[in-house]
């Protein structure tokens, strides 16, 4: 493929798959010798070398042929074989497929996608059929949702059709394997047409169940598209849950027809909004794409903004600290704004906002707390809370904040439950001073709440929460947390980038093995999975892409195949993933000069 009037070059380079020691083959560049030229099956090569070619993140088991078929998009057909209901999903993810599919074509982003007309006897038909053989999903639960699915290619010899049959008990596990097929498949230069491999025996299913990835749109605003190229490239990684931070301190960009003050006091400004059918779509747009979107409401810290409005309308105070220490000085927190939990006013505005919330993101299978950094000394310092502590007859010790904390929390609970229509769902807490050594089964029940650990590996809580019974999902901060970290209020205010953790650290960081560290006699069933953090104090819609990306793919590969290598011998196709994100219009991070990648 030469763009018009361009001059084109001979190419004296071929390919060959190099086995290397103690790791994945790998394909690189050599010259075109007597001996090489003339087969133009090497560019083969790209996509079938090494025991997982080029898949991200690699399957349970996988054979896959050395040798290609050609063929162009047109020429692909699919039969599904469902329910309606999941049929409507499966024909919304076979559009995503075949456009993935183009974008494998050089001129993808300029659209100047011109493909070679079918003139050759070479192309062939390319047939996917798609079967689900479960009960109809129509959406991500943790207890049932089943990931897992089946993809056998074969070309039958001498025929012009390459079968692609995927084999999936729920949608879910399709639009996986239809990820993977598509990963199969690439742009053949030298026919200007795509290649697919001949021949695939692949068996896949996730290690954990829950793969998340979150995004903070309150310290700064992040576009509607930025969400979605997100999901995009969520879908590419097989992550499956977006937990959306979508509001905290700094503003509130989340519009609720029932409470329209809150973003009207709270966003940034009226185009740093997210309008209902903005958050429906996004639910959607998630949906097909294999990604639950999970919706935090963080309380009764790390709120503020949207808040201030109480006074006038004759319910008080509704937060405390507010704008207070360190907020003005570096501009983080905490404190800044707790609610006021003198002050009951707040259970009525609670409930409405889950109410809406529950309306915008549903049907919800579990719902995010927050839960985080709780200043005692904030609703110590305040009056009314102190006044309210002492006619409620308990002193101001710690013991007695927690409580109270404990009580606001299980309130919370029921009102989400409430708006549910009385459907309890599981509630996702951080960790933080209520799941502290004793506090935790003193004050939360292990049948509601998730615990979500973004301390170190080290931390000996990690280990009580597992004797606890509590299952659990991994944040650390140490390998985990994408933008930057620790620092953003211990420093100078200038130092929130450092250590910036490469996807390297991202990918040999093991829930499994952190917990089998603490303890031999865990039981790692608790563990639901991990997550990356994206908070946004230092990122915007456009600078998003390239801190999520590749390390979210990182990420993507320990949760979904939970390898038991390290990273090296997943950096080539760490490096050749990356490409593919680039090319779907994701603008994932450079991690090598391409010299690297094309010689060993
Ligand atoms: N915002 C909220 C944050 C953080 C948390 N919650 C955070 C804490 C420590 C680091 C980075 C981010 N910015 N709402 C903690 C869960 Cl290092």
């Amino acid at each position: 493929y030469v763009a018009s009037g361009q001059f084109e070059l001979p190419n004296p380079w071929t390919w060959r798959c190099v086995p290397q020691e103690g790791k994945d083959s790998v394909c690189v560049k050599e010259l075109v010798t007597a001996t090489t030229s003339g087969t133009s099956s090497n560019a083969a090569c790209k996509i079938t070398c090494g025991k997982y070619g080029p898949l991200w993140p690699k399957p349970k088991s996988a054979k896959i042929g050395n040798e290609v078929q050609y063929f162009l998009p047109s020429a692909v057909s699919e039969n599904i074989v469902a329910s309606e209901a999941d049929k409507a999903l499966v024909v919304q993810a076979v559009e995503i497929f075949k456009d993935n599919l183009n974008a494998y074509h050089p001129g993808y982003k300029k659209r100047q996608v011109v493909w070679r007309s079918r003139d050759g006897a070479k192309f062939i038909e390319l047939r996917v059929s798609i079967e689900i053989e479960g009960p109809s999903q129509s959406h991500l639960t943790l207890d049932v949702s089943d990931e897992q699915y089946s993809l056998f290619v074969e070309t039958l010899p001498s025929s012009s059709i390459t079968n692609a049959t995927i084999r999936a008990k729920t949608f879910f596990g399709a639009r996986h394997g239809l990820e993977t097929l598509s990963q199969l498949i690439d742009y053949e230069e030298a026919e200007n047409s795509l290649m697919i491999v001949n021949s695939a025996d692949i068996a896949d299913q996730p290690s954990f169940t829950y793969r998340g990835l979150l995004l903070d749109t309150s310290r700064n605003y992040i576009s509607v598209d930025s969400i979605k190229r997100t999901l995009d490239a969520m879908a590419a990684n097989k992550l499956n849950t977006f937990h959306w931070h979508i509001t905290d301190s700094h503003s509130f960009p989340m519009v609720l027809k029932s409470l329209p003050k809150m973003a009207y006091y709270g966003s940034y400004s009226d185009r740093d909004l997210y309008q209902p059918e903005d958050i429906r779509n996004l639910v959607v747009y998630g949906r097909v794409r294999g990604v639950r979107v999970l919706p935090e409401f963080d309380a009764p810290a790390h709120v503020g903004s949207g808040w201030e409005w109480g006074p006038q309308e004759g319910l008080g105070e509704l937060t405390v600290c507010y704008k207070q220490e360190p907020w003005q000085e570096y501009c983080v927190e905490p404190p800044c704004g707790q609610l006021n939990i003198a002050n009951e006013n707040i259970y009525p505005v609670l409930g409405k906002i889950y109410k809406e919330m529950v309306e915008l993101f549903g049907p919800i299978d579990m719902f995010h707390f927050g839960g985080d950094e709780v200043n005692l000394n904030c609703w110590n310092s305040s009056e009314e809370i102190v006044n309210y502590m002492s006619s409620n007859r308990v002193d101001r010790s710690a013991d007695s904040f927690y409580g109270q904390w404990s009580i606001f929390q299980n309130r919370a609970y029921d009102l989400l439950t409430e708006a549910n229509n009385n459907l309890p769902v599981p509630g996702i807490l951080w960790t933080s001073h209520l799941t502290e050594k004793g506090r935790t089964t003193r004050f939360l029940d292990k049948n509601k709440y998730i615990i979500q650990i973004w301390s170190t590996g080290t931390d000996p809580l990690i280990k009580e929460l597992l004797e606890n019974k509590f299952r659990v999902i991994f944040s650390n901060y140490d390998a985990w947390y994408l933008d930057c970290g620790l620092g953003a209020w211990v420093g100078d205010g200038h130092n929130w980038c450092s250590p910036y953790k490469e996807w390297q650290a991202v990918y040999d960081n093991s829930p499994n093995k952190i917990a089998l560290n603490l303890s031999s006699t865990v039981d790692l069933s608790l563990i639901l999975g991990g997550e990356a953090a994206l908070w946004s104090e230092q990122v915007d819609s456009e600078s998003v892409d390239v801190r999520l990306w590749p390390r979210g793919s990182a990420l993507g590969e320990r949760l979904w195949s939970d390898p038991d290598h390290d990273w090296r011998d997943a950096e080539y196709r760490m490096v050749n993933h990356r490409q593919r994100l680039v090319k779907r219009g994701v603008q994932a991070d450079r991690l090598q000069p391409e010299w690297c990648h094309q010689n060993e």
